[in-house]
């Protein structure tokens, strides 16, 4: 069954999780993965596969690239399914590759005090909405919160943190409009607790100045803390598909991404995109978003994923 926030913190046990609201996510996954699961679905159901039949395995390649699979991952799925002597059920031999593909089921490293999270993405993408949910479940897992806002970009990116932060009852650290973001981060490093999540902005003037403003974030972080941050999430929204890859490079080169929030997996989504991300980058989806409200955001499960993506 799902996998706990328990788990994912690193935590012996926590908060007790009902089998119907983890269940319930189930469901909402996928229904939500909607376009990537029909493509997948609908092609596999329309002819029974046969392995010894070329055109099966051509349909079966068609319907991964159509659920965004992309095709190094596509290639590779095919490759395991090919070298099994039986294939037995496809749908279900499907989904143990993908689950294969996806390797150990993510944690988020706390273990430092405090332990640092640094939020990246392009704007938009659920960054700010994804830390304030994160913030809560730690607060509700006995931690506690910092949350430093070094979007000074856009007008609205402080404020809305801020509600998040009281919300949540986190400790909340602000700079001033226009100011400078990797000063808010230190501040928000220096005011400690157990963890602190820095949110930073998703758009400058160009892509460069983002980039450079992240790395500089990045090395004020770890001059004030060795080994900080400990976790660099990008926050990539799943409608965007094939062009989140390449977000994901350009941000991994800038500051080293230890994993992905994978949100919006509502509304069209291209859930597909999750196995691509996990298998050309190596990053582990950490955390999958299927909505806005709270409980909409959990634990990446590998095992969860792949058969809401096949069934
Ligand atoms: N449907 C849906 N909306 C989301 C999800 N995550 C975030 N959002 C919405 O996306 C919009 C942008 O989120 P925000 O956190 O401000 O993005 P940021 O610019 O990256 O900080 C907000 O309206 C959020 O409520 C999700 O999983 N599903
Ligand atoms: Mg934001």
């Amino acid at each position: 069954m799902a996998r706990s926030w328990a788990e994912l913190l690193g935590d012996a046990e926590g908060p007790y999780e009902t089998e119907a609201s983890r269940q319930g996510f189930f469901v909402r996954l996928r229904d939500s993965l909607g376009r990537s699961r029909r493509a997948l679905t609908d092609q596999l159901a329309a002819v029974a596969f046969d392995p010894s039949d070329q055109a099966s395995w051509e349909r079966l390649e068609e319907a991964l690239l159509a659920a965004d699979v992309g095709v190094p991952a596509t290639a590779e799925l095919v490759r395991r399914l090919e070298a099994r002597q039986d294939v037995g059920e496809l749908g279900i031999a499907l989904a143990e590759e993908i689950t294969a593909l996806f390797g150990e089921a993510p944690t988020l490293d706390l273990a430092h005090s405090p332990a640092v999270i640094l939020v990246v993405g392009v704007n938009g993408t659920g960054k700010t909405t994804t830390i304030g949910k994160l913030a809560q479940k730690l607060r509700e897992h006995g931690r506690s919160v910092t949350l430093g806002a070094a979007d000074t970009f856009r007008a609205a990116a402080e404020e809305q943190l801020e509600v998040w932060a009281q919300r949540a009852g986190a400790r909340f650290v602000g700079g001033e409009r226009g100011g400078d973001p990797a000063a808010v981060a230190f501040d928000a490093v220096a005011a400690g607790g157990d963890v602190v999540i820095v949110d930073t902005a998703g758009r400058l003037h160009t892509q460069t100045n983002l980039m450079d403003e992240l790395t500089k974030v990045h090395r004020v972080i770890a001059g004030r803390i060795d080994g900080a941050p400990h976790e660099v999430l990008l926050v990539l929204d799943a409608t965007t598909g094939q062009n989140g890859l390449q977000q994901a490079r350009l941000f991994g080169e800038a500051v080293g991404v230890t994993g992905v929030a994978l949100t919006k997996l509502d509304g069209s989504a291209k859930g597909g995109i999750a196995v691509a991300i996990a298998y050309e980058l190596g990053l582990p989806v950490k955390l999958v978003g299927v909505g806005e409200g709270l409980d909409d955001l959990r634990p990446f499960d590998p095992a969860e994923f792949a058969q809401a993506l096949v069934s």
